[in-house]
Protein backbone atom coordinates (compact mmCIF):
# COMPACT_ATOMS: atom_id res chain seq x y z
CA UNK A 1 0.00 0.00 0.00
CA UNK A 2 1.41 3.58 -0.60
CA UNK A 3 -0.23 6.95 -0.11
CA UNK A 4 1.19 10.10 -2.15
CA UNK A 5 0.40 13.41 -0.74
CA UNK A 6 0.63 16.77 -3.49
CA UNK A 7 -0.35 20.13 -4.02
CA UNK A 8 -2.16 20.94 -7.29
CA UNK A 9 -2.77 24.44 -6.50
CA UNK A 10 -4.75 27.05 -4.25
CA UNK A 11 -8.68 27.76 -3.99
CA UNK A 12 -8.42 30.99 -2.76
CA UNK A 13 -6.16 30.91 0.40
CA UNK A 14 -6.45 27.28 0.39
CA UNK A 15 -4.23 24.53 -0.61
CA UNK A 16 -5.96 22.25 -3.10
CA UNK A 17 -4.53 19.10 -1.75
CA UNK A 18 -4.25 15.21 -4.12
CA UNK A 19 -4.03 12.20 -2.17
CA UNK A 20 -3.10 9.31 -4.22
CA UNK A 21 -3.18 5.56 -3.11
CA UNK A 22 -1.66 2.91 -5.07
CA UNK A 23 -2.88 -0.72 -3.18
CA UNK A 24 -0.02 -2.41 -5.44
CA UNK A 25 -2.68 -5.60 -6.44
CA UNK A 26 -4.47 -3.15 -8.92
CA UNK A 27 -6.47 -0.24 -7.92
CA UNK A 28 -5.52 3.21 -7.74
CA UNK A 29 -7.24 5.71 -6.58
CA UNK A 30 -6.71 9.48 -6.29
CA UNK A 31 -9.09 12.24 -4.13
CA UNK A 32 -8.63 15.73 -3.46
CA UNK A 33 -9.64 18.00 -0.08
CA UNK A 34 -11.76 19.99 -2.55
CA UNK A 35 -14.90 18.77 -2.49
CA UNK A 36 -13.56 15.09 -1.00
CA UNK A 37 -13.82 14.59 -5.27
CA UNK A 38 -12.51 11.36 -6.33
CA UNK A 39 -9.90 12.32 -9.84
CA UNK A 40 -8.83 9.26 -10.72
CA UNK A 41 -9.89 5.58 -10.45
CA UNK A 42 -7.15 2.98 -12.37
CA UNK A 43 -8.00 -1.25 -12.53
CA UNK A 44 -6.60 -3.39 -14.51
CA UNK A 45 -8.52 -4.74 -17.33
CA UNK A 46 -8.29 -9.17 -18.32
CA UNK A 47 -4.27 -8.31 -19.31
CA UNK A 48 -3.34 -6.93 -16.16
CA UNK A 49 -3.32 -2.95 -17.75
CA UNK A 50 -4.20 -0.19 -16.01
CA UNK A 51 -7.05 2.27 -17.38
CA UNK A 52 -8.34 4.78 -16.21
CA UNK A 53 -12.28 3.86 -14.75
CA UNK A 54 -14.01 7.42 -14.25
CA UNK A 55 -13.87 10.28 -16.27
CA UNK A 56 -10.96 12.63 -15.15
CA UNK A 57 -10.22 16.29 -16.11
CA UNK A 58 -6.65 16.47 -17.81
CA UNK A 59 -6.53 20.07 -16.32
CA UNK A 60 -6.92 19.10 -12.58
CA UNK A 61 -8.01 23.15 -12.48
CA UNK A 62 -11.22 22.48 -13.93
CA UNK A 63 -12.26 20.62 -10.62
CA UNK A 64 -12.47 23.91 -8.77
CA UNK A 65 -15.79 24.70 -11.31
CA UNK A 66 -16.65 20.97 -12.44
CA UNK A 67 -19.37 21.65 -14.22
CA UNK A 68 -20.36 17.76 -14.41
CA UNK A 69 -19.79 17.15 -11.12
CA UNK A 70 -16.81 14.40 -11.77
CA UNK A 71 -16.30 12.59 -9.03
CA UNK A 72 -17.45 15.17 -6.41
CA UNK A 73 -19.04 14.76 -3.19
CA UNK A 74 -22.81 16.05 -3.86
CA UNK A 75 -24.73 17.51 -0.88
CA UNK A 76 -26.06 18.57 1.10
CA UNK A 77 -28.79 17.12 -0.96
CA UNK A 78 -27.79 15.16 -4.17
CA UNK A 79 -30.26 15.90 -7.31
CA UNK A 80 -32.92 18.23 -7.50
CA UNK A 81 -35.81 19.61 -5.16
CA UNK A 82 -38.80 20.94 -6.81
CA UNK A 83 -38.95 24.53 -6.83
CA UNK A 84 -35.58 25.00 -4.40
CA UNK A 85 -37.94 24.81 -1.21
CA UNK A 86 -39.16 22.83 1.40
CA UNK A 87 -40.79 22.86 4.90
CA UNK A 88 -39.40 21.73 8.10
CA UNK A 89 -40.99 21.67 11.23
CA UNK A 90 -43.71 24.49 10.06
CA UNK A 91 -40.75 26.67 8.59
CA UNK A 92 -40.11 27.22 5.12
CA UNK A 93 -36.33 27.18 3.82
CA UNK A 94 -35.58 28.77 0.14
CA UNK A 95 -32.84 27.62 -1.27
CA UNK A 96 -30.85 28.81 -4.81
CA UNK A 97 -32.05 27.63 -7.94
CA UNK A 98 -28.93 26.93 -9.55
CA UNK A 99 -30.93 23.85 -12.09
CA UNK A 100 -33.58 26.17 -13.88
CA UNK A 101 -36.63 26.49 -11.77
CA UNK A 102 -35.12 23.50 -9.16
CA UNK A 103 -32.45 23.42 -6.68
CA UNK A 104 -29.55 20.84 -7.94
CA UNK A 105 -26.83 19.07 -6.44
CA UNK A 106 -26.46 21.25 -2.78
CA UNK A 107 -27.01 24.39 -4.76
CA UNK A 108 -24.64 26.98 -5.77
CA UNK A 109 -21.87 26.48 -3.67
CA UNK A 110 -22.32 22.85 -2.61
CA UNK A 111 -19.95 20.22 -1.02
CA UNK A 112 -17.89 20.17 -4.16
CA UNK A 113 -16.73 23.46 -4.02
CA UNK A 114 -15.25 23.21 -0.42
CA UNK A 115 -12.24 22.28 1.17
CA UNK A 116 -12.66 19.05 3.28
CA UNK A 117 -10.06 18.68 6.59
CA UNK A 118 -8.61 15.23 5.56
CA UNK A 119 -7.30 12.41 8.15
CA UNK A 120 -5.19 9.45 6.38
CA UNK A 121 -5.07 6.06 8.12
CA UNK A 122 -2.46 3.85 6.99
CA UNK A 123 -2.83 0.10 8.66
CA UNK A 124 -0.92 -2.99 6.32
CA UNK A 125 -4.39 -4.14 4.81
CA UNK A 126 -6.16 -0.40 4.25
CA UNK A 127 -5.49 2.74 3.52
CA UNK A 128 -8.49 4.99 4.94
CA UNK A 129 -9.25 9.28 4.05
CA UNK A 130 -11.14 10.65 6.20
CA UNK A 131 -12.82 13.96 4.63
CA UNK A 132 -14.83 16.12 7.24
CA UNK A 133 -16.75 19.17 6.59
CA UNK A 134 -19.15 21.69 9.30
CA UNK A 135 -21.99 22.96 7.35
CA UNK A 136 -22.98 25.96 9.13
CA UNK A 137 -26.57 26.64 9.88
CA UNK A 138 -28.60 27.84 6.64
CA UNK A 139 -25.55 27.26 4.52
CA UNK A 140 -27.12 27.77 0.97
CA UNK A 141 -30.81 27.94 3.15
CA UNK A 142 -30.52 24.55 5.13
CA UNK A 143 -30.95 24.36 8.50
CA UNK A 144 -28.58 23.34 11.47
CA UNK A 145 -25.05 23.46 11.90
CA UNK A 146 -24.56 19.77 10.27
CA UNK A 147 -20.62 17.81 10.94
CA UNK A 148 -20.28 15.41 7.83
CA UNK A 149 -17.87 13.07 7.38
CA UNK A 150 -16.87 10.96 4.70
CA UNK A 151 -14.20 8.32 4.07
CA UNK A 152 -12.98 6.24 1.63
CA UNK A 153 -11.40 2.81 2.32
CA UNK A 154 -8.69 1.66 -0.26
CA UNK A 155 -8.78 -2.30 0.62
CA UNK A 156 -6.21 -5.16 -0.35
CA UNK A 157 -8.78 -7.19 -2.22
CA UNK A 158 -9.51 -3.97 -4.52
CA UNK A 159 -12.57 -2.70 -2.80
CA UNK A 160 -13.38 1.26 -2.39
CA UNK A 161 -15.34 1.06 0.73
CA UNK A 162 -17.30 4.73 0.89
CA UNK A 163 -19.02 5.75 4.64
CA UNK A 164 -21.07 9.06 5.03
CA UNK A 165 -21.68 9.82 8.70
CA UNK A 166 -23.45 13.30 9.93
CA UNK A 167 -24.71 14.84 12.60
CA UNK A 168 -26.68 18.50 13.20
CA UNK A 169 -27.76 20.25 16.09
CA UNK A 170 -31.33 21.27 14.48
CA UNK A 171 -33.59 18.89 11.77
CA UNK A 172 -32.64 19.26 8.60
CA UNK A 173 -31.96 17.44 5.13
CA UNK A 174 -29.08 15.05 3.76
CA UNK A 175 -29.21 13.52 1.31
CA UNK A 176 -24.97 12.86 0.22
CA UNK A 177 -23.81 10.97 -2.58
CA UNK A 178 -20.57 10.38 -4.92
CA UNK A 179 -20.84 11.38 -8.41
CA UNK A 180 -18.13 9.33 -10.34
CA UNK A 181 -18.78 8.84 -14.33
CA UNK A 182 -17.50 5.13 -14.76
CA UNK A 183 -16.27 3.57 -18.20
CA UNK A 184 -14.93 0.20 -17.59
CA UNK A 185 -13.28 0.34 -21.44
CA UNK A 186 -10.05 1.63 -19.95
CA UNK A 187 -8.52 5.22 -20.80
CA UNK A 188 -12.32 5.94 -22.46
CA UNK A 189 -11.69 3.82 -25.25
CA UNK A 190 -15.35 3.48 -25.82
CA UNK A 191 -18.89 4.84 -24.69
CA UNK A 192 -20.65 2.81 -21.91
CA UNK A 193 -23.07 1.70 -24.46
CA UNK A 194 -22.01 -1.41 -24.53
CA UNK A 195 -21.49 -1.93 -20.66
CA UNK A 196 -23.98 -4.19 -19.17
CA UNK A 197 -25.80 -3.17 -16.06
CA UNK A 198 -27.88 -5.26 -13.56
CA UNK A 199 -29.62 -3.31 -10.81
CA UNK A 200 -32.76 -5.17 -7.97
CA UNK A 201 -34.51 -2.19 -9.03
CA UNK A 202 -38.46 -2.96 -9.39
CA UNK A 203 -39.46 0.60 -9.92
CA UNK A 204 -38.31 3.89 -11.03
CA UNK A 205 -38.88 7.91 -10.52
CA UNK A 206 -41.16 9.56 -12.87
CA UNK A 207 -39.25 12.79 -13.62
CA UNK A 208 -40.47 16.10 -15.74
CA UNK A 209 -38.96 18.18 -18.28
CA UNK A 210 -36.86 19.98 -15.64
CA UNK A 211 -35.12 16.64 -14.83
CA UNK A 212 -37.82 17.18 -11.46
CA UNK A 213 -39.60 14.24 -9.68
CA UNK A 214 -42.96 14.24 -10.25
CA UNK A 215 -43.90 11.95 -7.22
CA UNK A 216 -44.91 9.13 -9.41
CA UNK A 217 -43.22 5.48 -8.85
CA UNK A 218 -42.85 3.51 -11.86
CA UNK A 219 -42.68 -0.43 -11.89
CA UNK A 220 -39.71 -1.24 -14.34
CA UNK A 221 -41.20 -4.32 -16.21
CA UNK A 222 -42.10 -3.99 -19.88
CA UNK A 223 -40.24 -0.31 -19.84
CA UNK A 224 -36.75 0.44 -21.08
CA UNK A 225 -36.09 1.02 -17.53
CA UNK A 226 -35.69 -2.92 -16.88
CA UNK A 227 -32.53 -3.53 -15.60
CA UNK A 228 -33.35 -6.47 -13.07
CA UNK A 229 -31.72 -8.94 -15.89
CA UNK A 230 -27.89 -7.66 -17.10
CA UNK A 231 -28.97 -5.85 -20.09
CA UNK A 232 -26.77 -3.55 -22.42
CA UNK A 233 -27.02 0.22 -21.63
CA UNK A 234 -27.35 1.01 -25.49
CA UNK A 235 -30.18 -1.25 -25.94
CA UNK A 236 -33.15 1.14 -25.03
CA UNK A 237 -31.53 4.33 -24.24
CA UNK A 238 -32.92 5.74 -28.04
CA UNK A 239 -36.60 4.38 -27.16
CA UNK A 240 -39.61 6.19 -27.58
CA UNK A 241 -41.06 6.53 -24.67
CA UNK A 242 -42.03 9.84 -22.84
CA UNK A 243 -39.84 9.01 -19.68
CA UNK A 244 -36.86 8.55 -22.04
CA UNK A 245 -36.93 11.15 -23.96
CA UNK A 246 -37.71 13.56 -21.15
CA UNK A 247 -34.49 12.78 -19.55
CA UNK A 248 -32.70 12.40 -23.35
CA UNK A 249 -31.52 9.30 -21.88
CA UNK A 250 -31.01 7.87 -18.95
CA UNK A 251 -31.64 10.41 -15.72
CA UNK A 252 -33.88 9.12 -13.41
CA UNK A 253 -34.15 7.60 -9.66
CA UNK A 254 -34.28 3.69 -9.36
CA UNK A 255 -35.69 2.63 -6.36
CA UNK A 256 -33.93 -0.94 -5.35
CA UNK A 257 -36.31 -4.08 -4.27
CA UNK A 258 -38.15 -3.53 -0.61
CA UNK A 259 -36.18 -4.98 1.96
CA UNK A 260 -33.27 -5.87 -0.02
CA UNK A 261 -29.91 -4.33 -0.29
CA UNK A 262 -28.85 -2.59 -3.34
CA UNK A 263 -27.23 -4.34 -5.79
CA UNK A 264 -25.69 -2.74 -8.70
CA UNK A 265 -23.07 -4.25 -11.55
CA UNK A 266 -21.54 -2.75 -14.35
CA UNK A 267 -19.56 -5.35 -17.00
CA UNK A 268 -17.41 -4.34 -19.79
CA UNK A 269 -17.20 -7.20 -22.30
CA UNK A 270 -14.27 -6.20 -23.87
CA UNK A 271 -11.74 -5.47 -21.06
CA UNK A 272 -13.20 -7.93 -19.32
CA UNK A 273 -13.45 -5.45 -15.93
CA UNK A 274 -16.91 -5.64 -14.11
CA UNK A 275 -17.47 -3.12 -10.45
CA UNK A 276 -20.12 -4.82 -8.23
CA UNK A 277 -21.87 -1.58 -5.89
CA UNK A 278 -23.29 -2.90 -2.47
CA UNK A 279 -25.39 0.28 -1.17
CA UNK A 280 -27.27 0.95 1.84
CA UNK A 281 -29.30 3.77 0.61
CA UNK A 282 -32.72 2.44 -1.20
CA UNK A 283 -32.15 4.27 -4.59
CA UNK A 284 -29.60 4.84 -7.47
CA UNK A 285 -29.99 7.61 -9.56
CA UNK A 286 -28.79 6.59 -13.45
CA UNK A 287 -27.18 9.36 -14.85
CA UNK A 288 -26.12 8.86 -19.03
CA UNK A 289 -23.99 11.40 -19.38
CA UNK A 290 -26.74 12.86 -21.82
CA UNK A 291 -25.10 16.31 -21.97
CA UNK A 292 -21.33 17.65 -21.86
CA UNK A 293 -19.25 20.19 -20.78
CA UNK A 294 -16.45 19.68 -23.39
CA UNK A 295 -13.98 19.82 -21.29
CA UNK A 296 -11.14 17.74 -22.11
CA UNK A 297 -10.56 14.11 -20.35
CA UNK A 298 -7.55 12.66 -18.91
CA UNK A 299 -4.95 11.24 -22.12
CA UNK A 300 -5.95 14.27 -24.18
CA UNK A 301 -9.36 12.57 -24.78
CA UNK A 302 -12.46 14.64 -26.10
CA UNK A 303 -15.55 14.52 -23.94
CA UNK A 304 -18.03 13.10 -25.59
CA UNK A 305 -21.89 12.18 -24.79
CA UNK A 306 -22.53 8.68 -22.94
CA UNK A 307 -18.75 8.34 -22.31
CA UNK A 308 -19.94 7.89 -18.63
CA UNK A 309 -22.51 6.27 -16.40
CA UNK A 310 -23.46 7.99 -12.84
CA UNK A 311 -24.61 5.19 -10.67
CA UNK A 312 -25.75 8.22 -7.54
CA UNK A 313 -26.75 6.04 -4.64
CA UNK A 314 -28.89 7.88 -2.50
CA UNK A 315 -32.28 8.86 -1.29
CA UNK A 316 -34.76 9.62 -3.69
CA UNK A 317 -35.15 13.54 -4.81
CA UNK A 318 -37.67 15.83 -3.26
CA UNK A 319 -40.29 16.00 -5.83
CA UNK A 320 -43.58 18.22 -6.50
CA UNK A 321 -45.24 18.06 -3.17
CA UNK A 322 -42.43 17.49 -1.13
CA UNK A 323 -42.58 13.77 -2.12
CA UNK A 324 -40.25 11.33 -0.73
CA UNK A 325 -39.02 14.43 1.21
CA UNK A 326 -39.10 12.24 4.50
CA UNK A 327 -36.44 9.67 3.80
CA UNK A 328 -33.79 12.71 3.52
CA UNK A 329 -34.91 14.68 6.77
CA UNK A 330 -32.22 14.03 9.31
CA UNK A 331 -33.89 14.63 12.94
CA UNK A 332 -31.13 16.69 15.08
CA UNK A 333 -28.65 14.95 17.25
CA UNK A 334 -29.52 11.59 15.28
CA UNK A 335 -26.59 10.43 14.00
CA UNK A 336 -26.35 9.65 9.96
CA UNK A 337 -24.91 6.42 8.90
CA UNK A 338 -24.59 5.22 5.15
CA UNK A 339 -21.83 2.86 3.78
CA UNK A 340 -21.52 1.89 0.13
CA UNK A 341 -19.08 -0.78 -1.27
CA UNK A 342 -17.13 -0.86 -5.02
CA UNK A 343 -15.59 -4.09 -6.11
CA UNK A 344 -13.36 -4.34 -8.70
CA UNK A 345 -12.25 -6.71 -10.95
CA UNK A 346 -11.82 -8.72 -13.98
CA UNK A 347 -13.89 -11.78 -15.05
C1 LIG B 1 -27.01 14.60 -12.18
O1 LIG B 1 -29.35 14.15 -12.57
C2 LIG B 1 -28.28 15.06 -12.75
C3 LIG B 1 -28.07 15.44 -14.16
O2 LIG B 1 -29.25 15.92 -14.72
C4 LIG B 1 -26.97 16.49 -14.13
O3 LIG B 1 -26.91 17.28 -15.20
C5 LIG B 1 -25.69 15.84 -13.71
O4 LIG B 1 -25.87 15.38 -12.42
C6 LIG B 1 -24.50 16.76 -13.74
O5 LIG B 1 -26.85 13.31 -11.99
Amino acid sequence: MKLKRESIGNLGNEEIIKYSVDNEKGLKVSILNLGATITEIKTIDRNGEFGHIVLSYEDEKNYIENPSYYGATVGRTAGRIDKGRFTLNDNEYILNKNYGVNSGHGGSVGFNKKIWNVNAIETEEKITLEFSYLSKDLEEGYPGNLEIKVSYEITEDNKLIFKIQGVSDKDTLMNITNHCYFNLSGDYKEDILNHTLKMNCDRFLAIDENGGVTGEIIPVNNTEFDFIEEKKIGQDIEGSSKQMKLGYGYDHPFMFNENEKGNVELYDEKSGRYMKVTTEYPCVVVYSQNFIDGLVLKEGKETKKRNGICLEVQYPPIGYNESFKEFSILKAHEIFNKETIYEFGVK
